[in-house]
């Protein structure tokens, strides 16, 4: 029951958390190491706020405000560790806009980025939902011919559509480097090939639209985290029921076996009884067997007395006493 108890805590925790995360807005990114997640988000808050490297940087999820109420939330992406995966299902769990970065430079998309698309489309309240706050980035824009761009572009959209049931989502092809060189050294040519300013231009657009789908899928949640509530509480009342069944059974045992001990003393002492009185009988007929005998006895004597010639019986006296001595 304390499992059950601090179930209901956590439950507890997590409707707050659903009412809480109701008024902001959440725009998380997702994808395979190095593809330039962090410093997609860095370029669209102008400042170098996550850290980017060539190694693995982002090791756990952090979020920046990009406008009042709207936040980035840069993520290790899903697999990057085992122990983050929680972490990093929680955050998709509650994001509004799921910014999927990929670099088309490397290629197409690795099954990995496929399974955690699939991944995190189920965390969604519906596939229909997910596939209307998902966007495609491609990063390293500058490093591709656009040739090769294009048809890269229409694999990785043929493959989504495939394997992952998703397709009219908006895809950007970006450059951060373009961007922050162009931000830098004040070169707007460099910012307006870099794609960024259209990405943000259209997460922003959009945070109207988010808000208003917010109440739907807090609903959904809502309802999402009832259905679970109500299938532990189910479980829960199993086993509860489970455990008065064998209580039930254990005390019905006791009870034959107190019945059993009890029957089995009401017959011994029954049978003790009839006993008893069988031999009360007995003696009782013995005794009046006695009686009788004696009363014989003693009429014979009498009657013996009595046919003695008078003589005789002065001594009667005498004669019996001798006799019984
Ligand atoms: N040339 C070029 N380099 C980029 C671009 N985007 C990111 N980079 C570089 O790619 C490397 C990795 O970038 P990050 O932003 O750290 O990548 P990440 O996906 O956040 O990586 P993890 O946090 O380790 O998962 C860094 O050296 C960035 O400077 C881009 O559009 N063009
Ligand atoms: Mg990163």
């Amino acid at each position: 029951m304390r499992n059950f108890d601090s179930y209901v805590e956590d439950l507890k925790r997590k409707i707050e958390q659903i009412k809480r995360e109701s008024t902001n807005i959440y725009i998380v990114n997702a994808g395979r190491m190095n593809h330039g997640k962090s410093s997609l988000f860095n370029s669209l808050l102008d400042e170098e706020i996550f850290k980017v490297g060539d190694i693995r940087m982002t090791k756990s999820r952090q979020d920046a405000m990009l406008s009042n109420n709207v936040y980035l939330v840069d993520t290790p992406g899903l697999d990057a560790d085992e122990n983050d995966d929680a972490v990093a299902i929680e955050t998709y769990k509650k994001a509004n806009m799921v910014v999927f970065v990929h670099t088309p430079e490397i290629g197409e998309l690795h099954k990995d980025e496929i399974n955690s698309i699939n991944k995190i489309a189920s965390l969604f309240p519906s596939k229909d939902y997910f596939w209307k706050h998902f966007c495609l980035v491609f990063t390293f824009k500058e490093k591709i011919s656009e040739e090769n761009l294009a048809s890269i572009k229409f694999k990785i959209l043929q493959d989504i559509k495939i394997h992952c049931g998703g397709e009219n989502f908006p895809v950007f092809e970006v450059s951060n480097s373009r961007y922050q060189k162009g931000r830098k050294e004040n070169k707007p040519r460099f910012v307006e090939l870099s794609g960024i300013e259209e990405l943000k231009a259209f997460l922003l657009n959009n945070i109207k639209i988010w808000q208003q789908d917010m109440a739907v899928l807090q609903n959904k949640r809502m309802e999402k985290l009832k259905e679970e509530a109500r299938s532990e509480v189910l479980q829960k009342r199993c086993q509860v029921q489970r455990l008065i069944d064998i209580k039930r059974e254990k005390n019905n045992n006791e009870e034959n076996r107190l019945n059993a001990l009890v029957d089995d003393f009401y017959n011994g002492v029954t049978e003790l009884v009839n006993l008893y009185c069988r031999k009360y009988d007995e003696a009782k007929n013995l005794e009046n067997e006695i009686k009788n005998l004696d009363k014989q006895h003693r009429d014979e004597v009498n009657n013996f007395i009595e046919s003695l010639p008078s003589w005789r019986r002065e001594f009667k006296d005498y004669t019996i006493e001798s006799e019984n001595n």
